[in-house]
């Protein structure tokens, strides 16, 4: 679903957004059922979660980093109207793609409560410009349906916070809890956040249930100032080579590859490259390369 200029422009100006039918049924059916090669199923969470001890280590101990093991979850971060929304949150199509995190929360595993807190500090060396410029898009795609029960992310408008100074990033536990939002919304539904809106996880106010979503984070490219995560780091993790393949050019650009017209690509990448990704089509990369 392609988003509208108000809702982008909601996302801008309250800090946050909350967008339903985001994703298309299949789409979703799809990742969701490929979740399962990574998590336990609720039920089989719960009938012993004993069983899954790592879940109770911490509050992330749930997070999985890009790539996975299927293009059902892979194709996600690159989804058509999610980078569109991206370009247009950035004001710019020269854009990448800094974060994906898949992120699950079983109720009881951990106490998933958060005080209200910004998340730039983890995703630059510095601070946000709060006039606009270099926006980051931080981004929830959420994979079941979250109620008021099932740990919702809880947002504060920025009307209630742009008087208070950007450090420390993080306030005492409870403080502003009055003020919060909510984001509740079915499956398949896309929040978009500011990295300075205050905001905090909430834990789960019943037993028996599971909370799934994939965060994906966009950033104009060239100012290495800011970023999370290295993907020559993941180059070798299970999917990654699947996930090249099958992206587009604009899709590979998202994760930094080398554009068409990269004075990188002469005859020895283009056979060196072709060799590591077995069924690649470098033909957009090879054109005007002479031999
Ligand atoms: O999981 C959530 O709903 C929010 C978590 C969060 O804000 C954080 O860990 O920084």
């Amino acid at each position: 679903m392609r988003l509208t200029d108000a809702q982008l422009a909601e996302a801008w100006d309250r800090g946050f957004v909350v967008i339903e039918g985001f994703l298309d049924k299949a789409t979703l059916a799809e990742a969701q059922e490929a979740l399962w090669d990574l998590y336990p199923r609720p039920e089989a969470y719960f009938a012993d979660p004993g069983a899954y001890p790592k879940f109770s280590k911490s509050q992330f101990s749930g997070l999985r980093f890009f790539p996975y093991g299927s293009w059902a979850l892979n194709r996600l971060p690159v989804l058509s109207d999610l980078v569109d929304a991206a370009e247009r949150f950035c004001g710019t199509e020269a854009i990448e793609i800094y974060k994906v995190e898949l992120w699950a929360k079983y109720s009881g595993a951990v106490n998933y409560d958060q005080p209200h807190h910004r998340d730039f500090g983890n995703h630059t060396l510095v601070v946000p410009c709060t006039d606009g410029f270099l926006p980051q898009m931080t981004t929830f795609i959420l994979l079941s349906d979250v109620t008021e029960q099932d740990g919702p992310t809880k947002l504060v408008p920025l009307e209630h916070t742009r008087d208070i100074p950007l450090i420390p990033g993080q306030l005492p536990m409870g403080e502003l809890f009055d003020k919060d939002v909510a984001a509740t919304a079915p499956a398949g539904s896309l929040m978009i956040y500011r990295t300075d809106v205050m905001h905090r996880g909430s834990d789960f106010t019943a037993p028996g249930r599971s909370r799934f979503a994939m965060l994906v984070d966009f950033q104009a490219r060239g100012y290495p100032w800011r970023g999370k995560m290295a993907w020559p780091n993941h180059a070798e993790w299970k999917g990654m080579t699947e996930a090249m393949v099958r992206m587009s050019v604009r899709q590979r650009d998202l994760f930094g590859w080398p554009p068409p017209g990269s004075p990188y690509w002469r005859p020895q990448t283009l056979r060196d490259v072709a060799a590591r990704y077995p069924g690649i089509d470098l033909a957009p990369y090879a054109a005007g390369v002479s031999a």
